[in-house]
């Protein structure tokens, strides 16, 4: 697909607009300002000397050697941080986490001690020679196992491997109608660990200024205001002495929404000195020990009448967190939004069960676009209903038809209790049925198969839930979720706008200034966007879950137009006419009747500031914390087809179509990079990426030398469209957009090898679908070719 860019950033530009994204120049330019970019004076570096155990015990730690090496500063252990009560800290999600070991390590890859030095490279030399000894304990590496009495424990702080047991849903009347169905499929699913993978890793440089007490971290972080608090909470160094700047971010993807060790360490070793000190984690420790997604062992059942009306969806998961990040909070969050589980379909009742353990493996578990459990759930259901068609011989994309839930019926209240705000579904999948010729698609099909050819088609029908989030969800996050928007108007009529979330790529530079544009018709050049620091931007719970657009464009949305109220005030003192005469269009006020004769908003902004009418307060600028009174729920239907190498089991994707519904669209073409983005990642899901431990809890690879990343050279043209279908209660009628594609896409993938193969006995491969995994079927199915 070709993105055709019609328009300059320049001007006014509102929803809908293709304009160029306005921070590309200094990224194109190289001029982009990432946390190693940043250079202060006096400062020194940090590096970690890390466990080559998953599991030990740490009898000592010598670092004689290393102090005598020049260059070398300081050399920081846990027993150091335990003195000042960091040796262990809270995570976001209710969990908290070893910052340094004291007593043993519970991965392969955990930050035992740090080095500080005069540079990076004296940093590690230093590491290299601290000498730890450590007495090797017994891993636990499979969760299952984890669960059992026998298993090794891993947390020092704990007695139990299981982090969390969570259900939902009504299980007696699931269990009803389980009995009472014609057919019950039933199908384990392994949704594989993998890496975020963004290009830029986690670093961060602390400062302290020992004259003012003021600490500022710059970071690698999606959600700065939330680091702050976590910061002061566990420093006790007051919020206002702390400055959390998170400056261009080089992708984040969920990954940078937590607080790593190494932010903690620079902190308390720039106090300690007086110095800034910078840490940035090299791409293989980050691949080794950054929070790792997914690793969701699934086991679904799903029960429907012959005639393929769906009855009840029954879901038992064991979740694998790996040392830190599981919930302690026994009850919600840890399983996330896995209970949007139901997808598309009007599903009578539903009982989902999920069951977290710690493993010696790396903290893990939570987001990758999106798993606050999203992906797995979309990944399982959209299975189960594709497996369902294939055993009553219809076809899936009938299958669903037949099932979703009709638009009538929103806003719909889900058998797992959430309110879908709108959708229409049938019309996403015809549309991309169309696009792709389905039709055909099966009749080639058919024919391929008599020659004995592979081919498949997979759909996907996901419902998305984003925008976390409405104050209902407390019970869900244990916190009630808002987001901010500041928008100042200068008496030129310049606008700095400020905000709570932090973009790591998505273009937030642009749409906001497109939605503050839209409303207040002010050119896009004329405004400038700001995120990511905590002492000049409103309090806000950061970027993820897709949750800018529903929440912080909103807020943006909900300013403008206060702001638009009082301007309307000021220009009829302007026109010397009354507020209810004067028309408004697109950055112009005027009397009713003389639309020749106006004064546009930046003759307002002016007059408030110079000349505000009596009784009106100067200055032209609003603030709004908006509490979104709902999650949005984008949906959309995907269409993959496959071409299977009997040779080698190599797959080609030879066609991919995408129908995307995400309500009113502020910038297609920032959305359809979006989505082609995603759908690039999860090309990587399906068909290359894993991380994998030997039993040991050794990680196989480690680094892009394993870790395969797919390019545009390994992808398929991605065809996409659009629905749209407004959210109801979303100000401008938007949803989120980021993570549909890699909530929807891996089922779109898998269901066309599955269906390609189907006939010859095959119900399920796990992702991702190498090649030999495919060859080995075919040769155990006797269909290996030796053409
Ligand atoms: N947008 C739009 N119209 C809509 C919806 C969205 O024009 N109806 C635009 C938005 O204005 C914004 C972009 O699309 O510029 C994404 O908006 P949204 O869906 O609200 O998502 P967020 O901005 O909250 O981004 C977070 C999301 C997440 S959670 C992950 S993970 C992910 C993703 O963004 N990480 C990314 N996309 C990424 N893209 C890049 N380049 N880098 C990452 O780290
Ligand atoms: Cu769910 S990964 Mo994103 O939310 O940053």
């Amino acid at each position: 697909m070709t993105v055709e860019i019609t328009e300059e950033p320049k001007g006014v530009h509102g929803m809908g607009h293709k304009i160029r994204r306005k921070e590309d120049i200094r990224f194109l330019l190289g001029k982009g300002n990432y946390v190693d970019d940043i250079k202060l004076p006096g400062m020194v570096y940090l590096a970690f000397v890390r466990s080559p155990y998953a599991h030990a015990k740490i009898k000592s730690i010598n670092v004689e050697k290393a102090k005598t090496l020049p260059g070398v500063i300081d050399i920081i252990t846990g027993k150091e941080l335990e003195k000042v009560g960091l040796a262990w800290i809270p995570t976001l999600m209710g969990d908290k986490m070893m910052v340094l070991p004291t007593d043993k390590v519970v991965y392969q890859g955990q930050e035992v001690v740090a080095v500080i030095a005069e540079d990076r490279y004296k940093a590690y030399d230093a590491a290299s020679l601290i000498e730890v000894e450590y007495e090797p304990l017994e891993p636990v590496t499979d969760p299952k196992k984890a669960l059992e009495q026998s298993s090794p424990i891993v947390r020092p702080d704990k007695n139990t491997n299981l982090v969390f047991k969570w259900e939902a849903g009504n299980k007696e009347e699931t269990d009803k109608l389980f009995k009472e169905a014609d057919v019950v499929v039933s199908q384990g699913f392994y949704y594989q660990r993998l890496h975020v993978a963004y290009m830029e890793p986690v670093g961060s440089i602390a400062h302290y200024d020992p004259v003012s007490g003021k600490l500022t971290i710059w970071m690698t972080s999606q959600a700065p205001h939330v680091v702050r608090t976590v910061f002061s909470l566990v420093t006790k160094i007051p919020e206002n002495k702390i400055r959390i700047i998170s400056p261009d971010i080089g992708g984040g993807f969920g990954g940078k929404v937590y607080v790593y060790p190494g932010y903690v360490v620079s902190a308390h070793a720039s106090i300690k000195l007086g110095r800034p000190v910078k840490w940035i984690a090299t791409r293989s420790e980050d691949m080794r020990s950054t929070a790792f997604a997914r690793d969701y062992h699934i086991h679904g059942e799903i029960a429907a009448k012959k005639d393929g009306t769906i009855l009840a969806l029954r879901i038992k998961v064991i979740s694998d967190h790996g040392a830190f990040f599981g919930d302690a909070n026994p009850s919600k969050f840890s399983a996330g939004l896995f209970s949007i589980c139901t997808g598309s379909y009007d599903i009578k009742a539903a009982h989902v069960e999920v069951v977290g353990a710690h493993t010696n493996k790396p903290p893990g578990g939570i987001a990758y676009r999106c798993s606050f459990r999203v992906t797995e759930a979309a990944y399982a259901i959209e299975r189960l209903v594709d497996i369902l068609a294939h055993e009553l011989g219809m076809d899936p994309a009938e299958l669903r038809l037949k099932n979703f839930i009709p638009p009538e019926k929103f806003p719909y209240k889900s058998a797992l209790g959430w309110t879908y705000d709108s959708g229409n579904y049938a019309a996403a999948l015809k549309k991309a049925m169309d696009k792709i010729g389905y039709w055909e698609l099966r009749k080639e099909q058919e024919e391929k198969r008599k020659r004995g050819e592979l081919m498949g088609i997979g759909i996907s029908s996901f419902t998305e839930i984003v925008g976390a989030g409405p104050a209902d969800l407390f019970d869900i996050v244990g916190i009630k979720m808002f987001e901010s928007a500041e928008i100042r108007i200068h008496p030129t009529g310049k606008v700095i706008a400020r905000f709570g979330t932090r973009a790591q790529g998505q273009g937030h530079e642009t749409t906001y200034a497109q939605i503050i544009s839209e409303i207040l018709g002010i050119p896009v050049e004329d405004i400038i966007i700001e995120e990511g620091d905590t002492d000049t931007c409103p309090y806000g719970l950061g970027t993820y879950a897709s949750r800018s657009t529903p929440t912080a464009g909103a807020a943006a949305a909900v300013s403008a137009k206060k702001i638009l109220d009082k301007a309307k005030k000021i220009a009829a003192h302007l026109l010397e006419a009354r507020e209810e005469d004067i028309v408004y269009e697109k950055g112009r006020f005027y009397v009713k009747g003389s639309p020749d004769k106006f004064k546009t908003i930046q003759d307002v902004a002016l007059a408030a500031y110079t000349n505000p009418p009596p009784g009106i307060e100067a200055g032209l600028e609003a603030i709004t914390y908006y509490n979104p009174p709902n999650m949005t729920f984008p949906f959309g239907s995907y269409i993959c087809v496959v071409d299977i190498d009997k040779g080698t089991g190599q797959i080609k994707v030879r066609k991919f179509v995408a129908v995307d519904d995400c309500g009113n669209i502020i910038n297609p073409v920032i959305v359809d990079g979006q989505i082609m983005g995603a759908l690039t990642m999860s090309f990587g899901t399906a068909f290359l990426e894993e991380i994998r431990y030997d039993e040991n809890g050794n990680i196989y690879g480690g680094s892009f030398a394993e870790y395969m990343i797919p390019t545009a050279i390994e992808t398929p043209k991605w065809e996409l469209d659009k629905t749209i279908t407004p959210s109801p209660h979303h100000p401008l009628g938007a949803k989120g957009v980021d993570e549909s594609a890699t909530v929807g896409s891996p089922a779109a993938f898998v269901n066309a090898v599955v269906d390609a193969l189907w006939h010859l006995g095959v119900r399920h491969i796990d992702m991702p679908l190498w090649p030999w995994k495919i060859w080995q079927i075919l040769k155990e199915k006797g269909a290996v070719s030796d053409e």
